[in-house]
């Protein structure tokens, strides 16, 4: 049971005729009710008194059930008619105990435990889906081919999707720190993995709040299952970052076959058999993407009494492009390149993870309840040997993994949410991950800290707002910088082969959506302006808390020599 919280409803916002579900304070002295517009609070039991009285004066239909604690509902509601006989009768006159409420009563355990649905899960759940390093034309409904999508593709159709979708960073883990805090990750330094530094200061710096610390204070189960790579020491941790659970890895790239007797090997950017249950090491037998679904869907089944946030972070389909010995026959013949199958049975298990989890949502009924994000991390890292490269195909947008170009940093983004967000829906004003956490903040009825940078999506989604969410979006990586306002981009990219920056280019992305003309010189005015407006993003901005490797950081010193892998658990 998450954290109960005062004060005591504004039953004028309750309708007349609406049921009340309480739940009367026989062991917990605590209550939880829901009116069937969604109105949802917790109290004690001098409010509870204050319920029932205000509620039989109204001739609201008043059922008293007692779910806390209890694993399922219809244990939860015999318990709670056995355990409050002796207070009712203590406290109202028997005559009120008409057969009318026990029949009441009778109907609603028949009722609910029929459908499965939870009271105690007043608030809606929210689950966010991260690929990694997955291309934008690599799924069918952006155009790809290569293989089949479906499940992935159906999740689109079940919702909304963002063509103008972007990550705060075209890297892993300065990416995953802006979703997570509801902030551009340059504003605290973290612009770069976590990879060249000294151990203990690198990760989501300590004074940063996630949205697992938002969601866990609003009473919500929270859950990461997959990579972290937001710091591998035990304040950076997942459990010390607002996760009750966590099961997965926490640097960067991990091996994907599992085998119980495998030695674990730690590298701040690949481990190998180095899965975790929060800070202790498993022994796994499987291939690790239908593990992580396992994992989330134990996670949602086992919290369907309480509402949930899980951030379920495949690392499908990142490096090293391993093939799933039970995908492998799947693989089109056609296709040769080494590389280019084990990123696309890498796919097809990540499409097939997705559809065993809107399965599970669906056939359990909590779709209905439950905000599902999908994105990737970054963009395809399609140019070797830069970056994990992974041949993920970003067409038709330029450039790829690593660069402010769009290929870089706008990913296939879906927001679903059945019977709350139209079905089928495109969505074209810019939109960022950055919306994540105040989207979450409206859905689980928390007032968003005033440094987030994000707005709440749904208005927007559902066409309420017909407005751009953003009046512009601004990006660092490094060297490279990038500002979308409109259909206006103005870019400085970087040319990994060349080392060197391109300098501001503007781009109409309305009419160029793969940034090949460039219109800074016949735009001069509007190219000054997005830089002006850029610089005062930057303003804000600090300078990176660590650096990342040469490739996109040439500050950077020089590496030193390979260390051998140490077998040694860094989470502990
Ligand atoms: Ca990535």
């Amino acid at each position: 049971m998450g954290r109960l919280m005062g004060p005591f409803p504004q039953l004028s916002s309750v309708r007349r005729r609406d049921p009340i579900f309480e739940c009367i304070p026989w062991i917990t002295k605590r209550f939880s009710i829901r009116s069937s517009h969604g109105k949802t609070t917790h109290g004690g039991p001098r409010e509870s008194l204050r319920l029932q009285r205000t509620a039989r004066d109204r001739q609201f239909p008043l059922m008293a059930v007692n779910l806390l604690g209890k694993k399922s509902l219809h244990r939860a509601l015999f318990y709670g008619l056995v355990e409050s006989l002796p207070y009712i009768s203590s406290r109202f006159p028997m005559r009120r105990l008409t057969p009318l409420t026990f029949l009441s009563l009778a109907l609603t355990l028949s009722f609910f435990s029929g459908t499965g649905t939870s009271l105690a899960s007043q608030k809606p759940n929210i689950l966010i889906i991260f690929a990694d390093d997955l291309g934008y034309a690599d799924i069918g409904v952006h155009g790809g081919k290569a293989v089949p999508t479906p499940n992935i593709d159906a999740l689109a159709a079940s919702g909304v999707r963002c063509t103008s979708g972007y990550v705060t960073s075209p890297y892993c883990s300065p990416s995953r720190a802006g979703m997570l805090t509801g902030k551009a990750q340059t504003r605290f330094g973290h612009e770069f993995n976590p990879h060249v530094g000294k151990e203990s200061e690198l990760g989501l710096p300590l004074d940063q709040r996630t949205i697992a610390n938002v969601l866990h204070e609003a009473g919500y189960a929270t859950s990461l299952v997959g990579k972290w790579h937001l710091g591998f020491d035990k304040p950076h941790h997942p459990n010390s970052r607002g996760f009750d659970e966590f099961f997965g890895f926490l640097v960067g790239g991990h091996n994907y076959q599992q085998h119980p007797n495998a030695d674990p090997e730690f590298q701040t950017g690949h481990s190998h058999n180095m899965i975790y249950r929060g800070d202790k090491l498993q022994k796994l037998d499987g291939f690790l993407t239908d593990i992580f679904t396992d994992e989330a869907i134990s996670f949602m089944d086992r919290h369907q009494q309480q509402p949930w946030m899980l951030y379920l972070a495949y690392n499908a389909v990142h490096t090293p492009l391993e093939i799933s010995p039970t995908i492998s026959a799947r693989l089109p013949a056609d296709v040769t390149d080494p590389d280019r199958k084990g990123y696309l049975a890498l796919l097809l298990g990540l499409d097939d993870a997705i559809g065993r989890v809107t399965d599970y949502l669906r056939k359990s009924g909590a779709d209905k309840n439950t905000l599902i994000f999908f994105v990737s991390d970054n963009g395809g890292s399609g140019h070797k040997p830069y970056l994990a490269y992974n041949t993920g195909v970003n067409t038709p947008l330029r450039g790829n993994k690593g660069q402010t170009l769009e290929g870089g940093i706008r990913v296939p983004f879906i927001v679903s949410w059945a019977g709350h967000l139209p079905a089928g829906q495109i969505y074209q004003h810019p939109v960022s991950t950055l919306d994540f956490l105040p989207t979450a903040c409206a859905v689980a009825d928390v007032k968003p800290a005033p440094e987030l940078e994000g707005v709440n999506l749904l208005p927007y989604l559902k066409g309420e707002t017909k407005s751009a969410p953003h009046v512009s979006l601004s990006w660092r990586f490094g060297p490279q910088k990038a500002i979308r306002q409109g259909n206006w981009k103005l870019v400085d990219a970087r040319d990994f082969d060349a080392k060197t920056q391109s300098g501001w280019q503007l781009y109409d992305l309305s009419k160029d959506i793969g940034e090949k003309n460039d219109l800074a010189a016949e735009f001069a005015e509007k190219k000054t302006e997005l830089a002006k407006m850029w610089e005062a993003w930057d303003s804000h901005n600090i300078a990176p808390r660590w650096h990342g490797s040469l490739t996109e950081d040439p500050s950077a010193p020089t590496p030193p020599p390979k260390k051998a892998p140490a077998n040694t658990v860094r989470a502990n």
